[in-house]
């Protein structure tokens, strides 16, 4: 940017201070605002996919219906019902393909994972997590992917969360993050399989957002 206009200094951009990289596991980062300069770029693609394949609950094998809403963009989407949890490039809703993943969120996550020491991630789903307060997201293993050597990016927006990093085993203690709007957070390596949740969100208005928090994560699911 000039340094001598004066047009963009209150954007986002401006603003904001060298995204931090916090290291939450052996090989997990959470890289504190990376995405608040892409926002503006990102939001409104983000936009026309949800009106492609809007939020909607899913149930699981047990017969819940989950509390966060979703949706996918890409190759391949990430669905569950009766007949168990999977990974599919049909919307069950619609009958037809998902959403092509836009260049912007595909850049985003290579970037991320490259700045947390994962070169050359090539994501072919993401699933977008929609949650209300009091919508929450139980303790669980991400096991659905054919490759486990690839890392999954996860980008916060809106209201806040409490996150939940266990170990291998359900009964491992868990330790407490909290990830607030435009932060990414990169798991891979020896942490790819730990168990990990959301806790109730706290109702709140997100200036940005609204009274939501979305939740989009990146995956090599094929
Ligand atoms: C840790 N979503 O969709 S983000 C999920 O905030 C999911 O919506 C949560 O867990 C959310 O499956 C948490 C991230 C996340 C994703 C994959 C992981 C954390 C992970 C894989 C291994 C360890
Ligand atoms: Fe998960």
């Amino acid at each position: 940017m000039d340094p001598h206009s004066t047009g963009d200094l209150f954007s986002d951009e401006a603003l904001q201070q060298p995204a931090r990289r916090e290291q939450i596991g052996e090989q997990s980062y959470v890289l504190r605002g990376y995405a608040l300069p892409w926002l503006e770029r990102l939001l409104p693609e983000l936009r026309a996919v949800l009106a492609q394949s809007p939020f909607r609950q899913m149930v699981t094998p047990g017969g819940f219906t989950m509390s966060a809403a979703l949706s996918s963009c890409g190759d391949l989407g990430w669905t569950t019902d009766r007949q168990g949890y999977r990974y599919s490039p049909i919307d069950p809703e619609r009958h037809q393909p998902w959403p092509a993943l836009p260049n912007v969120l595909r850049e985003l996550a290579t970037t991320a994972a490259a700045a947390a020491g994962f070169e050359g991630f090539a994501p072919d789903a993401c699933l977008i997590n929609r949650y209300v307060p009091g919508a929450r997201m139980s303790l669980h293993q991400d096991k659905n992917e054919r490759d486990f050597s690839a890392p999954v990016v996860s980008l916060s927006l809106g209201l806040p969360a409490v996150f939940l990093f266990g170990g291998h085993q359900r009964s491992d203690k868990t330790q407490k993050t909290s990830l607030f709007h435009g932060d990414v957070v990169v798991w891979g390596g020896v942490d790819r399989l730990r168990f990990h949740g959301v806790l109730p969100i706290k109702h709140g208005v997100h200036p940005r957002m609204g009274p939501q928090r979305i939740n989009l994560t990146f995956r090599k699911a094929g």
